[in-house]
């Protein structure tokens, strides 16, 4: 088992999938700040505001009629496991754009997930309108579990073997995600604010602030 992640470290390193500073794991640690939040489907919603030109409020039936998309993600941790391959299933930003559900005004330019307990995440818009980043509901074939951000989170990933600049670490997706504020300006989230780096690109190590 051990050489076996010895061996998939060494085949990613190669193929220059494995950010510096970063070590392949198997599992699939769980990070977070504070406890986990229950899921009560009566109240839940997920808002959409801000910088668009109508806000949008659907309840957890309505969402999961939306278009759903599936996409492939190497995971980048701040703590320094990496982990490859990883499958999600979920409702992308852009795809909401193209079904005609949302529709953005010129001046947004950044993008704050809202979650439980006040927890935010920030991102440019780019990235979050780009194949990088999921409203996911599903892991590997199955609805996340609790500590992974049942019903929803936020996904940001790498495109296996498509390094780019928008490559950022996995804190930037928000689990238990309820929303999405767009801005004009960018404002520090949770761990940005906690004096991680705003920018959190994995190739630059930008981790600390
Ligand atoms: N709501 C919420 N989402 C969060 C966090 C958090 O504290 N609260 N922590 C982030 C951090 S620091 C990491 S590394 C990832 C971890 O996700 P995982 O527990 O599914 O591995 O979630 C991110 N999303
Ligand atoms: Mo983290």
């Amino acid at each position: 088992m051990f050489q076996n992640r010895k061996e998939m470290e060494e085949k990613m390193r190669k193929e220059g999938r494995l950010p510096p500073g970063q070590a392949l794991t198997d599992r699939f640690p769980v990070l977070h700040y504070g406890p986990i939040p229950p899921f009560n489907e009566a109240s839940w919603n997920f808002r959409i505001w801000g910088e668009v030109e109508k806000p949008l409020k659907f309840s957890w039936a309505e969402f999961t009629q939306l278009p759903r998309t599936s996409m492939a993600y190497d995971l980048h941790c701040v703590t320094r496991w990496s982990k490859f391959d990883t499958q999600w299933e979920g409702v992308t930003v852009h795809s909401l754009i193209d079904a005609g559900l949302l529709k953005l005004k010129p001046s947004a330019r950044f993008v704050m997930q809202r979650a439980e307990y006040d927890f935010s995440s920030n991102l440019p818009l780019e990235i979050v309108l780009s194949e990088r980043f999921i409203l996911a509901t599903h892991f590997n074939g199955h609805p996340l579990t609790p500590e992974h951000g049942y019903p929803l989170r936020g996904v940001v990933g790498a495109l296996p073997g498509q390094k780019s600049d928008q490559d950022v670490y996995f804190w930037k997706g928000a689990k238990w995600l309820r929303g999405l504020e767009f801005t004009t300006e960018d404002h520090k989230g949770f761990w940005e604010m906690a004096g991680y780096h705003n920018n959190a690109n994995v190739w630059k190590e930008e981790r600390l602030g």
